[in-house]
């Protein structure tokens, strides 16, 4: 077993995590003085969202320079402080390479457009103008992926904001300085890599093929032989296109590509449409099916990435829980479904608490490029306005975004001047401080998973067990085991805000988010046991 097969990561967006200088931003050194908290989470790493040097426009993944620090988050000796006050709690910190794209004002790209002639120019992917954009390729963030700089007259390529564009991957030199800044980070101690879509670097343009390159799996051998498998870190890849056989490819146990890769299958099953924002409810025997089929099919194999969140989804416990009367209990659940498989458990800032979405009523109370593009796109389309606002409601990044909940002093601790983006207003309820108060809050029961991670004999059955659903057709009960050796667990969850007739049963009670035991065979709303199989 590798460290990172033992590890509980928790990711950390800086921009809404601690302020320490009263800007309304979080910022680095508001990290280290909440190490203290993290480490008493039980947690053995810290993805940190950019915090490089960025213009900003789409919080900090348009990357101007690799080598410093976004001024708004700090300096590198904060960095350098972090990575090591981080090390003393025994918490590694794994950066988030951005390398699809750089942001427009990165100077490989100013070089392209100044010297057009420089080798920078085959840096990006340039297109003449012939009237007309080159293709229909259409960014992620709306509209065409395609943007006219009118300095050289030329179009070039970004899959995302105008402001991001993409690095042209097939070009050695971009790659060679890629694996320099990587080897750059990694000489200064740190634990590793998430690396921003990556499925996307390969892309074949002129046959507007952007995820899963015909050359990708090369280009990701090499960046591994060249740099990560010179250290021992994890990596782990975000792949929205992956699916049980790509990340077999992508996390093969032989260390060739990647530690693990984060597969959005889970995420996108209750998407209706070709884009998020038209969502569906989810079936809970899609869920049951998805992660049986991943479970199994990774099974020494390769390594799975298991969430629900992070600072491009919204809140799990608003998504596929209950934000209402059984906040506590449906974020207990989940919390204990998805701790209790094989692969490594990521926490996304105040997913411990059970954060809910934000419900903020207006477009204005959000920042979110994505949101916004999405918010004029529909009005320009005609959609309501209480139909746009549900789904940026329902679905938008901000949910993610709005401030860590600290306590119930003023902006909930995060800061004390206006944060960038508003508190939920539900701070004054959901909070670290009065989680951290009481034995039976969301806080202290996610510390019971991750140490569940730790102790023998279940952390060998979690981390090695296989994985077996029990009654999966049964429609509102998520119920599977674990076995190792002469050991085993049964899971058990409710996915119901009702009580629901379940029999099943393991031998005695390890963790419930109930304080009474059950009586008789009723599951009540959203209960979660985990039973000892003998
Ligand atoms: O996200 C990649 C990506 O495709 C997401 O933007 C996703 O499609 C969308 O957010 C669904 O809501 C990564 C980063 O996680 C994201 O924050 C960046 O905006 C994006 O890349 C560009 O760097
Ligand atoms: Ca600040």
């Amino acid at each position: 077993m590798k460290w990172w097969q033992e590890a509980v990561v928790y990711q950390v967006y800086p921009r809404s995590f601690k302020d320490s200088n009263g800007d309304g931003i979080g910022d680095i050194q508001g990290i280290i003085s909440k190490l203290d908290y993290i480490q008493y989470l039980g947690v053995d790493v810290i993805w940190l969202s950019p915090v490089y040097e960025s213009p900003n426009d789409d919080n900090g993944y348009d990357i101007s320079d690799y080598y410093a620090i976004m001024e708004e988050f700090g300096t590198m000796q904060d960095m350098e402080r972090l990575i090591k006050e981080a090390s003393d709690r025994n918490i590694k910190i794994i950066m988030d390479l951005v390398a699809n794209h750089t942001s427009t004002a990165h100077e490989w790209f100013i070089k392209a457009i100044e010297e057009p002639k420089s080798k920078y120019h085959d840096f990006y992917y340039f297109r003449e103008n012939a009237g007309h954009v080159p293709n229909d390729l259409q960014s992620v963030f709306l509209g065409s992926a395609w943007t006219l700089n009118q300095e050289i007259n030329e179009y070039y390529l970004h899959m995302f904001a105008e402001s991001q564009a993409d690095l042209n991957w097939h070009n050695k030199e971009v790659r060679l300085e890629l694996y320099k800044m990587i080897n750059w980070w990694l000489e200064k101690g740190i634990g590793g890599f998430r690396l921003d879509v990556i499925d996307y670097v390969a892309k074949d343009i002129d046959n507007k093929i952007i995820t899963d390159g015909p050359l990708l799996h090369d280009y990701i051998q090499e960046m591994t032989s060249q740099t990560f498998s010179n250290y021992d870190v994890m990596t782990v890849g975000e792949t929205w296109g992956a699916d049980t056989e790509k990340a077999i490819r992508y996390s093969d146990l032989d260390g060739s590509e990647l530690s693990m890769i984060f597969n959005f299958s889970h995420i996108l099953l209750d998407q209706a449409g070709t884009e998020k924002w038209d969502y569906k409810a989810l079936d809970l025997i899609d869920l049951k099916t998805n992660f049986e089929e991943r479970q199994q099919g990774l099974y020494q194999k390769g390594w799975d990435a298991l969430f629900w969140c992070n600072h491009d989804l919204p809140r799990i416990v608003s998504r596929w829980g209950d934000d209402g009367d059984y906040r506590s209990e449906s974020a207990k659940m989940l919390g204990t479904l998805l701790h209790c498989m094989q692969g490594t458990p990521y926490i996304y800032q105040g997913e411990e608490l059970g954060m809910t979405n934000v419900p903020f009523k207006t477009i204005d109370a959000y920042r979110d490029i994505e949101t916004i593009n999405m918010y004029n796109d529909r009005k320009a389309k005609g959609y309501s306005m209480e139909v746009i606002m549900d789904a940026i409601r329902h679905i938008g990044r901000d949910n993610a975004r709005a401030p860590m909940q600290w306590d119930d002093g003023p902006y909930a601790g995060f800061s004390d001047a206006a944060p960038w983006i508003d508190v939920n207003p539900n701070y004054l309820k959901i909070n670290v401080k009065n989680q951290r108060a009481d034995e039976n809050s969301v806080l202290s029961y996610y510390r019971k998973l991750i140490e569940l991670r730790k102790k023998a004999p279940y952390k060998d059955i979690l981390r090695e067990g296989d994985f077996e659903l029990i009654d999966p057709k049964h429609p509102d009960v998520f119920a599977y085991k674990r076995e190792y050796t002469k050991d085993g667990l049964v899971v058990i969850c409710n996915f119901r805000p009702y009580p629901v007739e379940f029999s099943i049963r393991g031998k005695e009670v390890i963790l419930t988010n109930y304080q009474q035991a059950r009586q008789g065979n009723l599951l009540r709303p959203y209960e979660a046991i985990v039973y000892s199989l003998n």
